[in-house]
């Protein structure tokens, strides 16, 4: 028997959750599998923790933005000094190739999707509420600065077409990893020779291999670490070098609603008026690159691999990138929202809960137990439902939530649930898990 939590024993135990990913010196993104700061989770984490405490939530998101690069990115991991994930620190060698990255704490070489000014807003706003003003002033001083360095960093590093589309280097800059979306462009990445062996860690720490990444799949994503290496991380020489590269709809349009959010910040916080400019102005590009990637055939906005220069069409979640940016007329709009919650979506009678999963049921590549080739995330299902909110789709916003939270009433807060029988997969304790719960609970 599944169990079912209600409310108040739900946001204990999800409060419970974060403090015993607490370390001290940051809340990592789940116990044993991810014991270090990934930057996408540490922007959710934060949201959920101002429910807490608006300063703890602050101090999470100053924690991040100190390991910024000195260039302006925002590195994908911050490494704690616990050891347990591969690749780890020496893997990355960043520190020691790159004078922008920081000797302490450590960090990757790529990074994430850019979600924090999303979550910036969501806790300025939270602490408001409380009455907490001078917490939301300080962070809002703080972190503008450096978030608007960090679009600007995307814009003048990653945009090599100049059109608005971001491209990554990385699968693991999609933050879904091993999603269909790039089998077709890893598949002509060819790991060489003189790859370093290694051991892989997170075997064994979920209850079966099939949830996690194949071995192929890890050499490719460990080669791409070593051509980064081999031009030492330089920014552009990483996207001249690199047998991946591909540019990301979801990213894209995540960029464009990221940037849109800032700009409106920075007028609240009187940031320079030439700079919010061009936030509105990077934003209105990337929403225009998002639409122009709409393919009318399918319904479904689409990658661009920049390598094969051609449309990625597999059918996933990130097709449905336009419904968090906007960009669409009206008409596709509104057909895209029918088809998100429609049967081969969220409506699908089989599901466990109205849930967009990250691949259709009614897709060939389904796979409802592995990672990213099928089952529910819900930080994305969080994501859309933001967005939604955004756009006034008060009802498609508020089903959304009240689904997510029967999926999570089983308090395990997993990283990724079965989107037919709401099995939890992958981590336990998954703290951006708990952390939307509580959003969704407030
Ligand atoms: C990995 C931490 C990260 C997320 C990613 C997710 C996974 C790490 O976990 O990647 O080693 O598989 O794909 O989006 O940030 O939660």
């Amino acid at each position: 028997m599944r169990t079912s939590l209600g409310p108040v024993q739900l946001a204990a135990s999800a409060a419970w959750t974060l403090s015993g990913n607490d370390i001290g010196t940051m809340i990592t993104a789940a116990p044993r599998l991810y014991p270090h700061m990934w930057s996408w989770d540490t922007a959710f984490i934060s949201i959920g923790l101002a429910h807490l405490s608006a300063a703890r939530a602050a101090q999470e998101l100053r924690t991040l933005l100190s390991a910024q690069w000195r260039n302006g990115m925002i590195p994908h991991i911050v490494f704690s000094e616990g050891a347990g994930y591969f690749p780890g620190p020496e893997r990355w060698g960043a520190a020691e190739l790159n004078p922008d990255a920081p000797n302490a704490p450590r960090t990757s070489g790529i990074c994430q999707p850019p979600v924090h000014a999303i979550a910036l807003r969501r806790i300025v706003d939270i602490a408001r509420s409380q009455g907490e003003r001078a917490v939301a002033y300080d962070l809002l001083t703080f972190a503008w600065p450096r978030l608007y360095r960090w679009h600007e960093w995307l814009v003048r590093h990653r945009d090599p077409l100049a059109t608005g589309m971001l491209a990554i280097v990385h699968g693991w800059e999609s933050g879904m990893d091993n999603s269909p979306r790039w089998d077709l462009p890893y598949s002509e990445v060819f790991p060489g020779p003189d790859l370093p062996p290694y051991v892989r860690l997170d075997r064994g720490l979920v209850a079966e291999d099939a949830e996690r990444p194949s071995d192929v799949e890890y050499d490719r994503y460990l080669w791409l670490i070593e051509e980064m290496r081999k031009v030492r991380y330089d920014a552009d020489a990483v996207v001249r070098d690199s047998s991946f590269l591909v540019g990301d709809v979801f990213v894209t349009a995540l960029f464009a609603l990221a940037s849109e959010v800032l700009a409106t910040l920075g007028e609240e916080s009187d940031q320079p008026a030439w700079q919010i400019k061009q936030l509105r102005g990077w934003a209105r590009r990337s929403r225009a690159a998002v639409a122009t990637s709409y393919d009318p055939l399918t319904g479904l906005a689409r990658d661009r691999d920049l390598r094969g220069d051609r449309w990625l069409s597999t059918s996933t979640i990130a097709g449905f990138a336009p419904l968090l940016c906007g960009g669409l007329p009206v008409g596709e709009e509104k057909s895209q929202l029918a088809m998100l919650c429609g049967p081969d979506w969220a409506g699908h009678p089989g599901l466990f809960a109205a849930i967009p999963p990250s691949v259709s049921p009614n897709d060939v590549g389904f796979r409802p137990r592995e990672y990213w080739r099928g089952p529910v995330w819900p930080v994305i299902a969080w994501l859309f439902g933001w967005a939604f909110e955004e756009h006034g789709w008060k009802s498609e916003a508020e089903h959304l939530r009240t689904e997510c939270l029967r999926l999570a009433a089983d308090g395990s807060f997993a990283e990724y649930y079965h989107p037919l029988t709401g099995e939890p997969l992958g981590s336990r304790q998954q703290s951006w898990t708990a952390t939307v719960v509580l959003d969704w609970l407030h």
